[in-house]
């Protein structure tokens, strides 16, 4: 345990000193992004899978105050439960640490707390990036989510389905690059659009194999560079939906936002209940089963890195 306001699970802890593999797991996507029951379920079954591919799960979130590291199915529980949880980036831990208060984590805090206890394999459904009005329009919204600068700037694996459609995802793409995070494609060539596997965009390199996302994973840490490798999975290829279906219903949706005046931390949570209603749940399904693949595939490279340990 680094400090007391770090709460690390016993199996978590015990797994990191024995330098075996342990996967974070984030919990914004419980709270704010899936509907009940299915974010209940999905938050247990990607624990599941982490296990079967041979790693220790660690759900994240702030509990109290403390930054927790590895939830117990009840707390996984609550927090699915809970409407009224705090959705909480960087810039919120201090004041929930503070107000000794609860809060779930999104990418970018969850990447951060991961890294202070050591662990160095994430999974996640999609990040947030920059928003498509966020340089456009009469009054451009500057909407660039902190999922980016932290990717930037701390050196851990996060295994996802790239970024939402309902993103500008070539300025997304953009910023990766110019801020030096290794993007692979697992076998794929394109960085992944989350509803879809095509958006024409490149990945930095494409890799058929965890022992090659290993092996780049140690050359990148051995230049004590910052900043995270992204590793793209595409999205099940059964349950992708077509981009001109997503494009259609996010029109409305963002129309709709509008109209609400919904912004900041309440976009993406608003923009993702919108398509699932509008899908009939197939944007739900799509979302839940790409988590848990992501987190079976990070499992797998978080027990290889294990294995590789020196
Ligand atoms: N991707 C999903 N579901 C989610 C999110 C991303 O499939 O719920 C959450 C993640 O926690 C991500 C956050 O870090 O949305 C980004 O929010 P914002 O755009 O406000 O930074
Ligand atoms: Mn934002």
């Amino acid at each position: 345990m680094r400090n007391s306001l770090t709460q690390i699970a016993p199996e978590v802890a015990n797994a990191l000193e024995k330098c075996q593999g342990v996967v974070a797991l984030e919990s914004t996507l419980i709270s704010h992004g899936l509907p009940w029951p299915t974010n209940l379920e999905t938050a247990l079954a990607s624990e599941e899978a982490v296990r079967k591919s041979k790693a220790v799960p660690a759900t994240i979130a702030v509990l109290k105050g403390r930054l927790t590291v590895g939830l117990s199915h009840s707390e996984i529980e609550a927090l699915a439960n809970n409407k009224d949880i705090a959705k909480v980036s960087v810039r919120d831990l201090p004041v929930l640490m503070a107000r000794r208060a609860d809060g779930a984590t999104t990418v970018a805090s969850t990447l951060m707390i991961a890294h202070r206890a050591g662990i160095r394999v994430m999974a996640t459904g999609g990040i947030g990036g920059v928003h498509r009005d966020a340089f456009s329009g009469d009054s451009p919204t500057l909407d660039i989510s902190a999922d980016l600068p932290v990717l930037a700037r701390t050196p851990v694996i996060l295994v996802c389905s790239g970024a939402k459609s309902i993103l500008d995802l070539r300025a997304t793409r953009e910023w990766l690059e110019t801020h030096g995070v290794t993007v692979l494609g697992f076998r794929t060539d394109e960085f992944p659009g989350f509803y879809t596997t095509h958006t024409g965009l490149r990945v930095d390199a494409r890799t058929n194999s965890i022992a090659e996302i290993v092996e780049i994973a140690r050359a990148r840490w051995s230049l004590e560079l910052e900043g995270a490798i992204l590793v793209g999975n595409p999205p099940p290829a059964d349950l992708a939906l077509p981009a001109e279906l997503i494009e259609t219903h996010l029109r409305e949706a963002t129309a709709q936002m509008e109209h609400e005046r919904v912004s900041g931390k309440d976009v993406t949570p608003f923009l993702l209940s919108r398509l699932q209603q509008a899908t009939e749940g197939k944007a739900t399904r799509l979302n839940s089963a790409l988590i848990i693949a992501n987190a079976a595939l990070a499992g797998e490279v978080a027990a290889a890195l294990a294995q590789h340990a020196e």
